[in-house]
């Protein structure tokens, strides 16, 4: 399409003056961002149509990821880069005088995700396209995403996020696929030739419209799609008040739930999960219908992942549809559905399972419950002839107990394959978590642990490294990430470990500059750069990190003689607005950082740095420059985390706990390239057997600690006294669930360590070498290749494009 840059710029230019009205001279950024996109998604569609139609003649078996998340970030430069024009645009863009970096800013977030589990989808998506699969994800197009934060004196402060205010470039409505959503009224039946017929009757109806956006593969010229559901009123309302009706329709899209398990049960969570769920499998059954008559073989074409538990309704629903509308029996659908869906667990905490409240169910989704009411009969029928008797092991597997509907049951129980996202987490998942369920399925239980996809987290956002390593050992880990192994012949070689620790240097600078326009606060780019980015959890442990930067800064302040090795600390997080506890953390942390960063004796060995607003597009400037990577949850409590293979892959020694993927990378790299500490996870669970370990005693005879956690409540930070009151007692009152003073010596510890090996240059860039050479074994290529070939059946058919 863009044969030269002379033809590019004539086109943009034109582009620019047709879609704004204005002369090119006149023309804002914005305008040019707006023509730009333009431009590339037009450029992306017709490989999109062609691989949908390559798709539809081939009958390829085809995956759809169902997820209440896409933690997407900006696209512009992704898809430049995938579609391999990004060189040509940025030549033209030079000659022009226009700067991308600055037409780029202009892209919002599309955060319609909370973190881990939502960022996931969003690599996941770019692996699937790179790889050729065919392979679709299926959202919602939240109008507000995750909240905006700003931090006023220390505390969090939410403000709504409006990603759609100047429009998005790379959706496209399709009005003509909008499906109806039936929520609320009662079910009828009557029987028609011999057979049980449902109606459902009175229900209140929710159009449901996609909004289609392209997910452009690496050079490879397929293009899947990410169909977005959006909530509208109905063209036949039977609602009275119409205003009313629009509002609450409306809603179902409304906005992202923060990741919050406090604030279970709220019923339009439950409604945004069937209306994703609805309307999904509606538009699926629909594009299958394009090319069969009947849905006997469904599952031999099509494969449904949900994305943990929170579009488990896809099962019920997939039945409901081919026993009602299809006229399936029941036996015949329930294979139907059970082979074409499978599960991912994100969580060990149990918390955390959800689960909903029978009241709540019922009259929402009067339906689906009454499906799921015979699932349960069945299941728990099938458990009595196995274990006759055992009223109690029936009673912990029941879907249906307590008056709720427990979703992770659901999900185990009607899907084929249920993964976990790390070995440590799918181990505990079969030995403690869901040990009945894995004695009646052993084999549905595997594991795929979590990758990121290296285009976004190296090629694009650290373009330096990405080239210093192609000049080593050739662009050829941009297709085979594994290639990065080829780094190892490079440990010897003092220049490349040169090159390697100048780019780090001028990542680090940048990041600097960033922080320093937005804070006004100057940092030293020669200090170790020890980072903690994740959302904020009490089993993350941000606080043990900031105890520890309150411990050096009395070690500073009683002995003049003692000296470290400069580091500055930097957080990023957000808290969930209904989490007090992690709010607190927030404010220490903050109040901290003043302390430190004001005391010049301090803050000539170490600064504190809490960055407002973390999310995708930050994160790409943050890995890039960071030394050490905290990694430091409670073990067993991580499933598997991705930022510390973001981190990994940028160059960053991982400072951890045994927990999660943090197991893999250890045995990757060995002992010498990773620092770890703490417990481990089987210590964990056998302390918590016992009860949980006495904190006091650490609080009692341990001087550090207790030195510490006396300036939390003392007013040594000159603020309220009872300020932290609330984080004082949850390790000492109410016996420190996570560990934290447990874990504190042996972190102590190992931060010292940190300090001795950033002496050796030579052996701290060594080390840092060795992790992204070990570090392609965490792209979701692999992963998604593992689910691809042992979970959903799916091939490439890239060959054929
Ligand atoms: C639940 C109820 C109501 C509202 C929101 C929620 C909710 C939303 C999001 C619950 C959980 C989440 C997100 C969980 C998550 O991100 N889990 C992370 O998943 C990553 C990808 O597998 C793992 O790497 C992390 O270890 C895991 O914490």
């Amino acid at each position: 399409m863009f044969s030269s840059n002379e033809q590019f710029k004539q086109e943009f230019i034109d582009r620019v003056e047709r879609m704004s009205g204005k002369s090119f001279a006149d023309s804002s950024e914005r305008d040019q961002y707006q023509a730009l996109g333009n431009m590339v998604r037009e450029f992306a569609s017709q490989n999109w149509i062609s691989t949908n139609e390559q798709y539809r003649y081939s009958g390829t078996k085809q995956v759809y990821y169902l997820s209440i998340e896409f933690l997407l970030g900006r696209l512009l430069k992704h898809n430049l880069l995938n579609l391999g024009i990004e060189k040509i645009v940025e030549e033209s863009f030079t000659e022009l005088g226009i700067s991308l970096d600055a037409i780029e800013e202009l892209e919002a977030d599309a955060a319609l995700g909370n973190g881990g589990l939502g960022r996931l989808a969003a690599c996941f998506l770019d692996s699937l396209a790179s790889l050729g699969l065919p392979g679709h994800g299926c959202g919602i197009r939240y109008k507000h995403g995750l909240f905006e934060q700003k931090i006023v004196n220390g505390y969090q402060v939410e403000l709504p996020e409006h990603w759609l205010r100047n429009g998005h470039v790379w959706e496209v409505r399709k009005l003509d696929h909008a499906v109806e959503i039936p929520f609320w009224g009662h079910i009828e039946s009557t029987m028609e030739n011999g057979r049980l017929v449902f109606h459902h009757v009175n229900a209140e109806r929710i159009t449901a419209v996609p909004y289609d956006m392209p997910v452009v593969g690496y050079k490879n010229k397929t293009v899947n799609t990410l169909r977005l559901w959006n909530a509208e009123p109905s063209a036949y309302p039977i609602h009275k008040d119409i205003l009313k009706y629009k509002r609450e329709t409306e809603s179902v899209s409304e906005f992202l739930y923060p990741d919050d398990t406090h604030d279970e049960g709220k019923i339009l969570r439950l409604k945004q999960q069937y209306f994703l769920v609805s309307a999904s499998i509606r538009s699926i059954v629909r594009s299958y219908r394009k090319q069969h008559i009947s849905l006997q073989h469904f599952h031999e074409h099509v494969s449904i992942h949900i994305n943990d538990t929170h579009p488990v309704l896809a099962i019920p629903e997939l039945l409901r549809f081919l026993i009602d509308e299809e006229g399936y029996g029941w036996d015949e659908a329930w294979e139907i559905t059970t082979k074409t869906i499978s599960y991912t667990n994100h969580t060990t905490l149990s918390e955390a399972l959800e689960r909903w409240p029978i009241r709540i169910f019922q009259p929402l989704l009067p339906r689906i419950y009454l499906i799921v009411e015979e699932i349960n009969r069945r299941f728990c029928n099938e458990l009595w002839e196995r274990y006759p008797g055992d009223w109690k092991r029936i009673e912990n597997m029941a879907i249906i107990a307590n008056e709720e509907v427990k979703m992770a049951h659901l999900a185990l129980v009607g899907s084929h394959s249920v993964n976990g996202v790390a070995q440590i987490h799918t181990e505990i998942l079969k030995q403690r978590e869901m040990p009945l369920f894995y004695e009646v399925f052993p084999n549905k239980f595997n594991n795929k642990t979590n990758g990121i996809t290296h285009r976004r987290w190296l090629l694009k956002s650290n373009p330096q490294l990405a080239s210093l390593i192609s000049e080593a050992i050739s662009d050829e880990w941009i297709a085979k990430p594994e290639k990065l192994e080829l780094l190892m012949e490079y440990q010897d070689d003092s220049l490349f470990l040169e090159q390697l620790s100048k780019v780090k240097e001028r990542n680090k600078h940048k990041l600097v500059e960033t922080i320093t326009a937005k804070t006004g606060i100057a940092l030293d780019p020669t200090s170790i750069f020890d980072i903690q980015v994740k959302r904020l959890h009490a089993y993350k442990r941000q606080l043990l990190n900031v105890l520890h930067i309150m411990h050096l800064y009395n070690r500073i302040k009683e002995d003049s003689s003692f000296s470290i090795t400069p580091r500055t600390f930097i957080f990023g997080a957000k808290a969930s607005p209904g989490y007090y506890f992690a709010k607190k953390v927030i404010k220490l942390i903050n109040t901290v950082a003043k302390k430190v960063n004001e005391d010049s004796e301090v803050s000539k060995y170490i600064r504190v740095i809490f960055l407002e607003n973390y999310r995708v597009s930050l994160a790409e400037e943050i890995f890039p420059a960071a030394d050490v990577s905290e990694q430091i949850s409670t073990a067993s409590k991580e499933a598997s985390g991705t930022g510390n293979m973001k981190f990994m892959m940028n160059g960053a020694i991982t400072l951890g706990t045994m927990d999660g993927a943090n197991v893999e990378i250890f045995e990757r790299v060995g002992n010498e390239n990773i620092f770890t500490f703490g417990l481990s996870a089987d210590d964990v669970l056998r302390l918590q057997k016992q009860g949980g370990y006495r904190a006091m005693e650490y609080y009692q005879h341990d001087r550090r600690i207790r030195k510490v956690l006396d300036q939390l409540v003392n007013g040594f930070f000159s603020e309220e006294q009872n300020e932290f009151e609330a984080i004082f007692d949850s390790l000492v009152a109410h016996n420190d669930q996570y560990f934290v003073l447990r874990d504190f010596s042996s972190y102590v510890d190992v931060q010292s360590k940190v300090n001795e090996a950033y002496r050796n240059q030579n052996e701290w860039w060594k080390k840092s070498l060795v992790n992204i050479a070990k570090s392609g074994h965490f792209s979701s290529d692999r992963t998604i290749q593992q689910y691809a070939n042992e979970i959903w059946r799916i091939r490439s058919n890239s060959n054929v494009l």
